[in-house]
C-alpha cells in the first residue's frame, strides 16, 4: 500500500500527483491521435475510463480511437453515445494510453501491435498487481476503481460535464459492486459527490449495469447453480459453466458475470471459483474470496493470472476435473 504522502487532489491519494499530471498534460499536448486501450474481458471500469477521456480528449480536438480486441458487452451499450470501439488500428499513433490494465497481455495482441509501437505510453491504473509497462504511469492501488483515477485527471485537463460524470460513476459501480465492496473509501464517496452535481440518470444506470439480467443469462444462472459443488466443509464453492450450458441457454462467458457473487454470499463459503469452459482443455476461472485475508489474487497468479485481493482471475489448462482439483488445492493453500 503507498504511504499517503503524495497531494490529495480532493480525491486521488497518488504519489508526485502533481509532477504525473504535469507529464500527462506535456504528453497530451505533443500527441495528435491517441489512442486508447481496454483490457480483454471488457468490464465496465475499462470500458468507461475509456470513454471519459475519449470524451475529454476530442473536446480538446484531439484525434482519438478506442481499441480492444474482444467485443464490448451488449450492457454496455447504452453509454457508447456514438463512440465506436476497434478491434485494431493500423496506423502508427503518438500517444497510447491503456486504462485499468495491470499487465501488457491484458491487451492482446495489440500490445505490441499498437501499443508499444506509439511514439509514446501512459499506463492509468489501479491494480495491486501493476507491472510498469508505459512510460508514464498514473497508478493508485487504493483506488477503487480505475474510473475515480481518470476523474482526477479529466478535472485537470478538462471541463466536467454530465456526460462525463455519467461514465466515470457507471465505471465506479462496476468495479466497487454499487459501493458495496470493501475498497469503497472516503475518497470514492468524495467523487460520487461531486458527480451528482451534475444531471445524470443514476437509477437507469444502476439498472443497467448492476440489477438487469436477461432471460437467457438467468436460466443460465438457475441451471448452473443447481450444479454447484462445496468442498473443505462447504468453504470452497465452485461452479461451472460447460459448453453445453451455454448452447442450450443461448448464452456465453458474457452471461457468467456476476453470478460468482452468489456463492460467496453463502455463510459458510470463504472461497468462489467460477470456471467457464472455453474448450475441452482450456477453462476460464473468476476467483472471489470472503475477506482481505484471503487473497484471491495468490490464488490466480498460481495459475497465471492475477487481480486483486478480493476478486481475481485466470485460465488453467486441463481436463476439466483435474483443473477442479488443482483450484480445490489452490484454494486451499490460500485459506
Ligand atoms: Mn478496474
Amino acid at each position: 500500500m503507498p504511504s499517503i504522502q503524495g497531494r490529495a487532489t480532493g480525491t486521488v491519494m497518488i504519489i508526485d500527483f502533481d509532477k504525473k499530471i504535469s507529464e500527462f498534460k506535456d504528453k497530451i499536448k505533443r500527441a495528435e491521435t491517441i489512442a486508447l486501450f481496454c483490457h480483454l474481458s471488457p468490464d465496465g471500469d475499462t470500458i468507461c475510463s475509456a470513454l471519459s477521456l475519449y470524451s475529454a480528449l476530442n473536446a480538446m480536438g484531439k484525434k482519438c480511437f478506442l481499441i480492444c480486441e474482444d467485443e464490448i458487452p451488449q450492457r454496455f451499450s447504452f453509454l457508447m453515445n456514438g463512440a465506436v470501439f476497434l478491434k485494431e488500428i493500423a496506423e502508427k499513433i503518438d500517444l497510447a494510453i491503456s486504462v485499468d490494465t495491470s499487465n501488457l497481455s491484458r491487451l492482446g495482441a495489440n500490445a505490441s501491435k499498437t501499443y508499444l509501437k506509439a511514439y509514446d505510453t501512459i499506463a492509468i491504473d489501479h491494480h495491486f498487481s501493476h507491472e510498469n509497462f508505459g512510460s508514464l504511469t498514473i497508478l493508485d492501488e487504493t483506488s477503487s476503481s480505475c474510473s475515480e483515477i481518470v476523474f482526477d485527471i479529466i478535472k485537470e485537463i478538462a471541463a466536467l460535464n454530465s456526460e462525463i460524470a455519467k461514465l466515470i460513476f457507471a465505471g465506479m459501480i462496476s468495479d466497487n459492486g454499487c459501493f458495496l465492496f470493501s475498497s469503497v473509501s472516503s475518497k470514492t464517496h468524495a467523487v460520487a459527490s461531486e458527480l451528482y452535481k451534475y444531471d445524470f440518470d443514476k437509477e437507469n444506470i444502476i439498472y443497467n449495469i448492476i440489477r438487469k439480467q436477461t432471460l437467457p443469462a438467468f436460466n443460465l444462472t438457475n441451471r448452473v447453480l443447481s450444479k454447484c459443488r462445496f468442498y473443505e466443509d462447504d468453504k470452497i464453492a465452485i461452479i461451472i459453466f460447460r459448453a453445453e450450458d451455454f448452447l442450450s441457454t443461448q448464452t456465453t462467458s458474457a452471461d457468467t458475470e456476476g453470478i460468482i457473487s452468489r456463492l460467496i454470499d453463502i455463510e459458510p463459503v470463504l472461497i468462489a471459483f467460477a470456471i467457464s469452459e472455453v474448450n475441452e482443455f482450456c477453462y476460464k476461472v473468476s476467483v472471489r474470496t470472503k475477506s482481505d485475508k484471503i487473497n484471491a489474487a495468490e490464488c490466480a497468479a498460481v495459475f497465471g493470472g492475477g487481480g486483486h485481493v478480493r476478486a481475481a482471475g485466470c485460465r488453467v489448462h486441463g481436463r476439466l476435473e483435474d483443473v477442479v482439483d488443482r483450484l480445490i488445492k489452490a484454494g486451499k493453500d490460500i485459506l
